[in-house]
């Protein structure tokens, strides 16, 4: 009486589905509204300062409106499918082994955007520092090198291919760190005080930041430890920090301070501004 009855049919796969709720898609309707708003800010703020200090602005503009550009497309249904995940499930009384089928949303535009916008963020951070151009182009090289590899591992199948492209994303990222550390601190000591001590508060900001991607990636894509609205929210208040907060910031003050701006003159040989 004891003996387990024998199934007739071998189950199927047990197939999840993760998926966003109304409060992960509110959540992104909000987020767009404020990266619209700040475009809009941004671009007003562009037109009061002359042509030849404006680098900052458009940079600053760019960034949010790729920023509003791919949370309309996550807000409408646009740039998000699944990945599929494949796990064996062993069972107990000699039963046979089943399949579990794991189907997550992927929020790829997301990858779309920080593949634009995280260079043109470093290349906001690099200009106030005055960085030579060959440590500008290892940054951006590795940036892009960490957002796509970061992308590939949003679609792996299994955790091997999973972690093995977030290892090299991270690899990417201390490369990163490194040339904006380093050589941002050496180039940025050629000028005044207030700008030196500016581009430490900014750039300590965005390492602060940046470092949490990573952090809330493994514990949302990587080990599906927390809901897909949790990941959104998480990602919105990260990007509104990393975006907006960083613009009107580096904005305001850029246009109360004279020293900031960048020449294009020596750009190649002795960095942008140190002239
Ligand atoms: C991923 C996963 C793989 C490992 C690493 C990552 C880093 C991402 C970063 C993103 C920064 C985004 C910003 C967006 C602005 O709105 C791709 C999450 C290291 C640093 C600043």
């Amino acid at each position: 009486s004891s003996v387990a009855p024998i199934p007739t049919v071998v189950p199927g796969p047990d197939v999840n589905y993760e998926t966003a709720s109304n409060v992960g898609n509110r959540t992104l309707w909000v987020v767009c509204v404020l990266m619209g708003l700040s475009s809009l800010a941004f671009y007003g703020m562009a037109f009061r300062v002359p042509t030849q200090k404006r680098v900052f602005h458009i940079l600053t503009a760019f960034i949010t409106t790729f920023a509003f550009l791919s949370y309309f497309a996550m807000a409408t249904g646009d740039g998000i499918n699944y990945n599929k995940i494949v796990e064996t499930v062993s069972h107990k009384h000699g039963l046979p082994d089943t399949e579990q089928i794991t189907h997550r949303e992927v929020y790829w535009a997301r990858y779309v955007d920080w593949s634009i916008t995280t260079p043109l963020l470093l290349l906001d951070l690099a200009l106030l520092a005055g960085l030579n151009g060959a440590s500008i182009l290892v940054a951006i090289v590795a940036d892009i090198i960490m957002i796509l590899t970061g992308l590939f591992a949003a679609y792996g199948k299994n955790d091997g291919q999973k972690w093995g492209w977030y290892t090299w994303a991270c690899i990417a990222y201390l490369v990163i760190i490194y040339q904006v550390a380093v050589g941002g601190r050496a180039t940025v000591a050629n000028k005044d005080g207030k700008t030196k001590a500016f581009f430490g508060a900014i750039a300590g900001f965005t390492f602060v930041l940046w470092t949490v991607y990573p952090i809330i990636w493994g514990l949302s894509e990587g080990a599906h430890v927390v809901n897909v609205d949790t990941e959104i929210i998480a990602y919105a208040v990260l990007d509104i920090l990393a975006k907006p907060v960083f613009g009107f910031w580096l904005l305001f003050t850029h246009d109360s301070m004279a020293s900031t701006s960048p020449s294009l003159e020596g750009f190649w040989t002795e960095g942008w501004g140190n002239q």
